[in-house]
C-alpha cells in the first residue's frame, strides 16, 4: 500500500501502542493531522496552548507509564512546548515530541519560524531527530520510542520539514521493541535482606522508579521486615499514609525535626529514587557521596547508580522484581529494637499530619480544604497539583490511601495542575480527578479548563487563591521583608470565568461552607472549580506572615 511519511508515522504510533495525541495544530505537518483523520486508533486532543498539551502528555505518560506523545507546530509552537520538555526532562518521563519545521530547501535561510531544534533543544531532549527522507520517519520515531524509555526516561524531539512528510513511504512500518527489563541476580537480593533484617533502624525511600502497582508488593515487604517507608518528592501515594510505618514525605522545607527522626537509621534502602536534591534535603540524608550508614540503591536505570552516591550495595533492578526477591527471604525474627524505631518515625510523622484547625482573619486557611478532602475523597481519587504554596498543604495534611495517586511535576512547573487534571480525567473516566492550583497557576494554563469542556473531562479544580504569588511573596517576606514588589495579584472573578467556560463553580469565602460546598463539588457531573478564598497570612503549612505585613 502506498503510503506518505505522514501516515507512516501515525500507523508506526499505533504499533507503539499511542492511542492519545495532544497537540495544537500548525500548518507545518497538515500531512500529520490529515493522517490522524483516518485513524480510529488515535484519539487527537487538541489544546488551546502548546504548553498544556505538553503538560498532558507528560501527565499521560505518568499515568500510563509509556511514552507521551506531543504534535506542535514550528517556531512559536515548539518555543511553547519547552515547559514540557523541561519537566520530561527533571521528572525523567518519556515524552515525544512532534515538531514541524520548514521545508527542506530554506533550512538555515533564516526562513518563517525556522528554528534550529538540535541547538536550542539539544540541552534538554535525550536526542534530536531531523528527518531529512520521509522513507526514515517511520525507524527515526521507533528510535525515539526505545530512546526515550530507556535508562533514565526523558524528552525526545522530531522534527520534521513540512515536505519531507509526503515523500512516499511506503516501506515496512519499525515495530514496538520492548524494553529489557532489569532483574536482580540472588546474591544482590540475598546481600540486601540481610542488611535490611540485620539493621536495628532501617528505612526505606520510595521514589518514582516504583509502580503504583507495586505499592501492595512494597507494603508486605515493609511488613514482612517491619521498615519505616519514607516517600520522594511527591510521591506520597507510593505507601498508605496511614500505615504504622509510614515515616513522612521527603519533599521541599520539611522541618529539621524530621530529619532529625530519620538521621539516626543504621540502613537506608533506596527503592526507585534518584535520590535528588530535593528528597535527599540537599543530599544530607542519606549524606552524599558515602553516606554513614550502609546504602542499598536499587534502580533500574543503571546510570542512576553510582552517579552522586556510592551505595555499599547497587541493585540495577526493576522495583517489583526485587522486592518480589526480598519477600522470598523474608526474615524469622528480627532485632527487637525494630518496634521504637517504628514507633518513633511514625509518631513524628503523625503528629506533623494532625490537624489543629488554626482560624485567620484574612481568608479561609486553605489547609482546612485539605483536611475537608481527606474525608470526602474516593480511595481511588487521582489528585494532580500546580507549584505554589497551596500544595504545601497537601503535602503535609493529606493523608493518601488505597488508589488515590498523586501526580505533580517533580520541576516544580507552574501550569502543570490543571492540563494533568484533563489528562487523568481522559485517560480514567470514572474516576474523581481533583486539581489543587493557585491563583498563579491558575491563570498560567486554566484555559484548558476549554479542552475538558470539549473532550468531556470533569476534573474539579480546587483554586487557592490569595491574591498573591505567595512562594515567592514568602521567600520575599524572608530576604527582603516589607519589600513587596512583582507578586500582588489582581484577580478576575474566577467563578465566573470557570462557568463561561461552560463549568459550574462555587465559592468558598468562608470555613463554614468548606465541608457542604466540597460535597456538592464532588458529586457534580461535569468540569467544576470551587474557588478558595485564601488566607495570605497563612502563607504556607509550615510558615506564618505577620498579619501586620499583609
Ligand atoms: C512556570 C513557572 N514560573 C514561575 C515559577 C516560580 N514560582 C514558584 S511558585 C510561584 C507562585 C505561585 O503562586 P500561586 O499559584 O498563586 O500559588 P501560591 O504560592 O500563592 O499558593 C512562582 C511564581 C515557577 N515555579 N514556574
Amino acid at each position: 500500500m502506498n503510503m506518505n511519511a505522514a501516515q507512516a508515522l501515525v500507523k508506526t504510533l499505533v504499533a507503539h501502542g499511542v492511542d492519545r495525541i495532544f497537540c495544537v495544530p500548525g500548518e507545518s505537518y497538515l500531512p500529520v493531522l490529515d493522517a490522524l483523520y483516518d485513524t480510529v486508533r488515535i484519539q487527537t486532543v487538541n489544546c488551546r496552548h502548546e504548553g498544556g498539551a505538553g503538560l498532558m502528555a507528560v501527565a499521560d505518560s505518568k499515568l500510563t507509564r509509556r511514552p507521551g506523545v506531543v504534535c506542535v507546530s514550528r517556531g512559536p509552537g515548539a518555543a511553547n512546548v519547552s515547559i514540557a520538555i523541561h519537566v520530561a526532562e527533571q521528572d525523567a518521563v518519556p515524552l515525544i515530541v512532534l515538531i514541524g519545521q520548514i521545508e527542506r530547501k530554506d533550512r538555515g535561510r533564516g526562513a518563517f519560524q525556522e528554528v534550529d531544534y538540535e541547538k536550542t533543544f539539544g540541552g534538554m531532549c535525550k536526542g534530536v531527530w531531523e528527518v531529512n527522507k520521509g522513507e526514515d520517519l517511520s525507524a527515526i520515531c521507533a528510535n525515539a520510542f526505545a530512546l526515550a524509555a530507556a535508562g533514565i526516561p526523558g524528552p525526545v524531539l522530531i522534527s520534521m520539514p513540512e515536505d519531507m512528510l509526503l515523500d512516499d513511504a511506503s516501506g515496512p512500518v519499525a515495530p514496538f521493541a520492548a524494553q529489557p527489563v532489569p532483574a536482580p541476580r540472588d546474591a544482590d537480593i540475598e546481600q540486601a535482606a540481610k542488611l535490611l533484617a540485620g539493621a536495628q533502624r532501617p528505612v526505606v525511600i520510595a521514589g518514582t522508579s516504583l509502580a503504583s502497582e507495586d505499592v501492595d508488593l512494597l507494603v508486605r515487604v515493609s511488613e514482612a521486615y517491619r521498615l519505616p517507608v519514607a516517600v520522594g518528592w511527591k510521591q506520597q501515594h507510593l505507601f498508605p499514609n496511614r500505615h504504622p510505618h509510614y515515616a513522612g514525605h521527603l519533599g521541599f522545607n520539611i522541618p529539621q525535626a524530621h530529619m532529625e527522626t530519620l538521621q539516626p537509621a543504621d540502613a537506608v534502602l533506596a527503592l526507585g529514587s534518584r535520590l535528588g536534591d530535593v528528597t535527599t534535603q540537599g543530599y544530607q540524608f542519606p549524606t552524599a557521596p558515602r553516606p554513614p550508614q550502609p546504602l542499598i540503591h536499587v534502580h533500574p536505570a543503571r546510570e542512576v547508580l553510582g552517579a552522586v552516591y556510592q551505595a555499599q550495595l547497587a541493585i540495577q533492578s526493576d522495583c517489583g522484581a526485587f522486592l518480589a526477591g526480598l519477600l522470598r527471604h523474608a526474615p524469622a525474627a528480627l532485632p527487637e529494637e525494630r518496634a521504637a524505631w517504628i514507633a518513633r518515625t511514625h509518631g513524628y510523622v503523625e503528629e506533623l499530619m494532625r490537624w489543629k484547625d488554626p482560624q485567620a482573619d484574612d481568608g479561609v486557611v486553605y489547609g482546612a480544604v485539605i483536611e475537608a478532602l481527606n474525608r470526602l475523597l474516593p480511595p481511588d481519587a487521582i489528585v494532580t497539583h500546580d507549584a505554589g504554596n497551596f500544595s504545601a498543604w497537601m503535602h503535609r495534611y493529606f493523608f493518601f490511601r488505597d488508589r488515590q495517586l498523586l501526580i505533580g511535576a517533580e520541576a516544580g512547573a507552574m501550569g502543570f495542575g490543571v492540563p494533568a487534571a484533563v489528562a487523568a480525567c481522559l485517560r480514567h473516566p470514572r474516576r474523581k480527578v481533583v486539581c489543587l492550583v493557585g491563583d498563579g497557576g491558575m491563570l498560567m494554563t486554566g484555559n484548558e479548563l476549554a479542552t475538558a469542556v470539549m473532550f468531556g473531562a470533569k476534573p474539579l479544580i480546587l483554586l487557592s487563591n490569595n491574591g498573591s504569588y505567595g512562594t515567592i511573596r514568602q521567600y520575599q517576606e524572608k530576604k527582603y521583608p516589607g519589600r513587596v514588589v512583582g507578586t500582588r495579584l489582581a484577580n478576575p472573578d474566577f467563578a465566573a470565568l470557570a462557568r463561561a467556560f461552560g463549568a459550574r463553580a462555587w465559592v468558598i469565602d468562608d470555613s463554614s461552607r468548606i465541608a457542604p460546598v466540597l460535597q456538592e463539588a464532588l458529586a457534580a457531573d461535569g468540569p467544576a472549580l470551587v474557588e478558595v478564598k485564601s488566607s495570605l497570612t497563612y502563607i504556607s503549612a509550615f510558615t506564618k506572615l505577620d498579619p501586620a505585613a499583609v
